[in-house]
């Protein structure tokens, strides 16, 4: 079983009908697609690949390597523990945002700049598939992309977090990113072409999100499922530790500005069909402001979201 794979470029030709259903597909049955002729060009991917692998060895493979994380993985192994590491990822992470591009000092201009037409590529990206999700769930265009921005003032947050997981030696003792579903709106995940490791929990399995050269995967947080009512589901995921090869892959995130009021969108809410039922109550998605969803969100990340849905309508 393998994520669906689909070709972009369709949409623009006699197929788009058939696209725009594998894509409503993608977001209904599995949380998770990979989009390939995207219009990105291989040449600023390649560059891509090239900068963060550089930024990574020079900057932060060191820092890495006497990381509390691995100190504490030693000690479990000193220990002859029989133990997990079960707090901790074995990951390393820095984050750009349209705040912060000026700020790293040691950055090249090279990755300054590959980084920054990066991020305008897919910024660009994410407001399409906004579209698109809009009109497969006939919503009005501009729909999601509004409820982001949190009215006249504010604008949607995107950022790119740029991670490797390097080589660990005991990959049975520790997670790479621990299970979890994404907090915001959309997230588009180029990864490693080679080193795999990233899986999604499909029907209660865990199955492997499949390497391929160059494509984007496209995932939904949890804001599309409220504002969808829980037509798009967000999905749960993880990534392995593996033995050999350090892993990269670098997730952009557009997400609602933090002053945004997500609830879900009435349209969806009259014609919904089902309800979501946990521990055999029926939850129908709340209405709350991002900014609250994040506080919880950022201690509880790692657990189920749907007493975050809870948590966040008795604030
Ligand atoms: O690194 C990956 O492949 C996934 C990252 C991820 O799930 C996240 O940053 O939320
Ligand atoms: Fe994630």
């Amino acid at each position: 079983m393998a994520i669906p794979v689909i070709d972009f470029s369709k949409l623009n030709g006699e197929e788009r009908a058939k696209t725009m259903s594998q894509i409503a597909n993608g977001c209904e049955e599995w949380g998770f697609f990979q989009l390939v002729n995207h219009e990105i060009s291989e040449e600023l991917l390649e560059k891509v690949k090239k900068v963060t692998s550089e930024c990574f060895k020079l900057e932060r493979e060191e820092g890495f390597k006497n990381s509390t994380t691995v100190k504490m993985l030693n000690e479990l192994l000193d220990k002859k523990s029989s133990d997990r590491l079960e707090n901790v990822d074995w990951e390393d992470v820095f984050l750009l945002s349209d705040d912060n591009e000026n700020e790293r000092r040691s950055e090249t201009s090279e990755f300054k700049e590959t980084m920054k037409q990066y991020r305008i590529e897919l910024k660009k990206l994410a407001e399409k598939l906004m579209e698109i999700m809009d009109e497969n769930l006939g919503l009005q265009k501009g729909y999601i992309r509004n409820a982001f921005k949190g009215g006249e003032q504010e604008n949607a947050f995107f950022g790119t977090k740029i991670s490797h997981y390097p080589p660990c030696p005991n990959p049975e003792k520790v997670t790479g990113l621990r299970a979890h579903t994404d907090a915001g709106g959309i997230i588009l995940l180029f990864q490693d072409d080679k080193i795999g490791g990233l899986q999604i929990l499909k029907d209660g399995e865990w199955i492997d999100v499949q390497p391929y050269p160059n494509s984007i995967v496209i995932n939904t947080g949890d804001q599309i499922e409220v504002l969808s009512n829980g037509r798009y589901k967000s999905v749960w995921h993880r990534v392995l530790a593996t033995p050999d090869g350090n892993r990269r892959s670098i997730a952009s995130f557009y997400n609602p500005s933090l002053k945004a009021t997500i609830s879900p969108a009435p349209e969806l809410v009259e014609n919904a069909e089902d309800k979501e039922v946990f521990n055999q109550e029926i939850i129908s998605y709340p209405k709350f402001v991002f900014g609250d969803y994040m506080s919880i969100y950022v201690q509880q990340k790692f657990h189920p979201k749907e007493p975050r849905f809870l948590a966040v309508k008795a604030t």
